[in-house]
């Protein structure tokens, strides 16, 4: 099929994943028994099957019951080389990974032994397979903000292998006004901003993100809709939205692809990007969300060249970089 040819082939970047929602059942049962932790599957095939969300708290308690496997230097080493592969064969230039450092420093782990892994990974990445990449570390927003900023504090050192600070977990309840100062911290660190916003949340919590946070980009982002004004200043200050059409299916923010809005954003002259979030879980990673997104809405050619040049546009890649696959 030709278009699916041309997915794959056409140069884009992923901007919305999580390094933990990569974790493979395979690679989650060999970490098990690696060290002695007892998961509570029978076997790949049964934890694959649990796979079947409600909505973003349903997941994400699986989530981070998956993420306990990962535990000394090389896990977190395997678990982005395995990613960086799968994606290679994908297309995908250029990775700009979130990791959640709480879900590890939180049962003990040391905020070194992820960053690390993490780190060594990308750059033996870049050597093998020419991606390039950026890292992003996301707060928890269902913990409180002196937790974040106490992670903020652990950061610092490493401030130079960090472009950005994030905000993720669950979004119901915990509006970006809560991390108001731990942003403004990071920021006058040096770090820039993004943050889910409008996944589950209402508009106003995008509107929130952009002027309390004052980020870079809004991850999903995808209530906007619903605030014709919201939409009317994404599209002037050309503000990108990371969109994650499998996600949003498995997830039940819309019920079918085929309702998905990603088109009409697209249409509106919004900046969308198509990403993958948590590949393992979702079914798919970039490619598959391509696929997924292009038969359901029936994106054209044209749509699918600007939706991989605005990946490129809304990377924190540099100017000269971002000209290279412009
Ligand atoms: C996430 Cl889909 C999603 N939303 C919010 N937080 C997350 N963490 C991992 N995946
Ligand atoms: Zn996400």
């Amino acid at each position: 099929n030709s278009i699916d040819a041309f997915m794959r082939g056409i140069p884009k970047a992923e901007l919305h994943l999580h390094i933990e929602g990569s974790l493979e059942p395979e690679l989650m049962f060999a970490l098990a028994h690696k060290h002695g932790v007892k998961l509570p599957y029978a076997s790949v095939e049964e934890l694959r099957n649990a796979y079947q969300f409600d909505d973003l708290q349903s997941f994400l308690d699986l989530y981070y019951a998956g993420a306990a496997v990962l535990r000394d230097e090389d896990d977190f080493h395997a678990l982005t080389m395995a990613y960086l592969k799968r994606v290679h064969a994908d297309g995908v230039v250029h990775v700009e990974i979130f990791f959640d450092p709480q879900t590890h420093t939180e049962r003990g782990i040391a905020f070194a032994t992820v960053i690390d892994g993490i780190r060594r990974a990308l750059a033996d990445g870049e050597r093998e397979f020419g991606i390039t990449h950026r890292l992003i570390m996301c707060f928890l927003r269902h913990l409180d903000a002196a937790d974040a900023m106490r992670t903020l504090e652990q950061a610092l050192p490493y401030k130079d292998a960090i472009v950005a600070v994030g905000l993720d977990s669950s979004e119901r309840g915990h509006p970006p006004s809560k991390f108001e100062a731990v942003f403004s911290r990071a920021r006058s660190e040096g770090f820039l901003a993004v943050a889910h916003a409008g996944e589950e949340g209402p508009p106003a919590y995008i509107i929130e993100a952009l002027d309390l946070l004052k980020v870079a980009r809004v991850d999903h982002g995808v209530r906007c809709e619903e605030d014709p004004a919201l939409v009317q200043r994404l599209v002037q200050d050309r503000m990108p939205l990371t969109v994650c059409p499998l996600s949003n299916v498995k997830l039940r923010v819309v019920e079918r692809m085929q309702d998905h809005n990603l088109k009409r954003l697209l249409d509106r002259g919004l900046c969308v990007t198509i990403n993958s979030d948590d590949p393992a879980y979702f079914g798919g990673y970039m490619f598959a969300n391509f696929q997924a997104a292009q038969r359901g809405l029936d994106l054209s050619r044209e749509d699918i060249t600007q939706l991989a040049a605005n990946s490129i546009e809304a990377s924190f890649l540099r100017a000269a970089e971002k000209k290279h696959w412009q």
